[in-house]
């Protein structure tokens, strides 16, 4: 008898078909957002899952499903899932690394100049008719040429955001870590080890790029913002959780720094509504992965973790191989 899987959302239907020939497969594919009663539902007698960063994997949905072996989630982060829970049931967890590293690196580096350069608040100006003349300091912003880029996480994705600025665009790059880089990779970085304290005092455009976990909740609240320069930008590509939200469109209200570029919310898809009324932030709605070719990459390589492992006992992208023995 074939596997039984689910997939947990919508994905490319070519992905789908490609699971369908090893698989009987339960799709989402009408992209119902589920309750953990009905996720819980969905998966009792499926043996996999296909999952999005949304679709929490926890010890009640595991104790609720005995059958389950593997959950493949379509995201390189993995807070959705309980991974010492899986551990502990022997169900193997996988994710999308290296795939979309540069697609990623390439928004986050957009979205730093977007808010540099102010590009949304000019735009909204624009499209409300209000430009009627120019003027000397009209949406005037910062530089990111020669600026001192802060990344905060310097995991595959910081390292690329690192590469951006220090080669294309000249910037004097500094980051904190858990671990530090060995010496190689930060000389291709061109990037400098700094304490947590001089990245929030001396960046120009800082960018988050860290995992969450709940050490990096509020990483970034009201004494950090307190810390950085009035003319600093903040960049949040990496979740939701690890920035106070609150805290933020306090300090962008009052100016206390010139500008944040989101893409990532505590509790998205819900935005904290300070944020929505603050003008001197721009806002994007979790698509920093999002190019055709990458999500199509990212599919296919959580589709493939679950083939092989049903297959060959085996995974690409394991998060805990321990489960999977000798
Ligand atoms: C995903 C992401 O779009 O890979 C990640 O960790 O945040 C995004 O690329 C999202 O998690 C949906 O699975």
């Amino acid at each position: 008898m074939r596997p039984k899987i689910f997939v947990a959302r919508e994905i490319f239907p070519e992905v789908v078909e490609r699971l369908a020939v090893h698989f009987e497969v339960q799709s989402n594919q009408a992209d119902d957002i589920l309750s953990k009663a009905q996720l819980i539902d969905a998966l009792r007698g499926k043996q996999g899952a296909f999952t999005t960063g949304g679709d929490r994997i926890d010890a009640e949905v595991l104790a609720a499903c005995p059958d389950l072996k593997i959950c493949a989630n379509m995201a390189v982060g993995y807070n959705n899932f309980d991974l010492p829970a899986m551990t502990a049931r022997g169900v193997l967890a996988t994710n999308t690394p290296d795939v979309l590293t540069e697609t990623t690196a390439d928004f986050g580096f957009a979205l730093m100049m977007a808010t540099a350069r102010r590009m949304s608040e000019s735009e909204h100006f624009l499209r409300a008719g209000k430009w009627t003349k120019w003027s000397f300091d009209m949406f005037a912003g910062s530089d990111i040429h020669g600026a001192t880029l802060g990344i905060l996480g310097m995991g595959r994705i910081g390292q690329g955001i690192a590469r951006r600025g220090a080669l294309g665009f000249g910037m004097n790059v500094i980051y904190h870590n858990r671990s530090r880089l060995d010496a190689a990779t930060e000389a291709q970085c061109k990037a400098r080890y700094v304490s947590k304290e001089e990245l929030l005092r001396s960046s120009d455009h800082l960018v988050l790029v860290l995992p969450y976990s709940p050490s990096a909740h509020h990483a970034i609240g009201a004494a950090e913002l307190a810390m950085m320069k009035p003319t600093a930008t903040l960049v949040n590509i990496a979740r939701g959780g690890i920035v106070d939200d609150a805290a933020l469109a306090q300090a962008l209200a009052q100016k206390r720094i010139a500008a944040a570029g989101l893409d990532v919310f505590e509790g998205e898809p819900s935005v904290h509504p300070d944020l929505l009324t603050v003008p001197n932030v721009v806002l994007t709605p979790h698509i920093a992965s999002a190019s055709v070719p990458t999500r199509l990459a990212m599919a296919n390589l959580a589709a493939d973790n679950l083939i092989q492992f049903f297959s060959t006992g085996k995974a690409l992208t394991p998060l805990n191989p321990e489960v999977l023995g000798g």
